[in-house]
């Protein structure tokens, strides 16, 4: 009571209670909400966070798989220097063709693409952990290519840490 009744009189008036309201309303809006920021797991060199090295695989397997019809021909189509295995190189140049790698456009100065170079670089450091992990040679066969593309979730294949 004593906390309203501004005037002491023992009686809150319209006011007074304007004023408590009114009060009421600011702390509320004050107290800063307690929201718990979650540390996403990063992995790789680039330290890059695990849904954007997940998104990765899955943009990079949908548009292989929608532009050929087996994974086979894909391969085919990236192995450009015909080695049988797949370079860092020849992945890049492919999803440079396919406008998903980062780049900027040279007549408007934008930035397009949906990947950066580091989940780029991270979703071949899996790769390449992937291959070793198969035959302990670094070199993405096809087999190996497949197995990253095919993927439900490439963090099961459980290479990067
Ligand atoms: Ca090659
Ligand atoms: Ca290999």
């Amino acid at each position: 009571m004593a906390y309203c009744d501004e005037n002491n009189d023992d009686e809150i008036n319209y006011n007074e209670l304007a004023g408590l309201i009114m009060a009421g309303d600011i702390l509320a809006r004050g107290v800063p909400e307690k929201r718990e920021i979650k540390q996403e797991k990063r992995v790789g060199r680039a330290q890059v966070p695990v849904s954007q090295l997940r998104k990765a695989q899955k943009l990079i397997s949908e548009r292989l798989l929608t532009k050929f019809d087996s994974v086979r021909e894909a391969l085919r189509f990236i192995d450009t220097d015909g080695s049988g295995s797949i370079s860092r190189d020849e992945v890049k140049e492919m999803l440079s063709r396919f406008n998903l790698l980062e780049y900027t456009d040279f007549y408007t100065g934008q930035r397009r693409g949906e990947l950066s170079e580091d989940v780029v670089d991270t979703f071949l450091e899996a790769c390449e952990q992937i291959s070793i992990a198969s035959d302990a040679d670094v070199r993405i066969d096809a087999d190996e290519f497949t197995k990253v593309l095919m993927a439900e979730d490439i963090m099961e294949l459980n290479v990067m840490k």
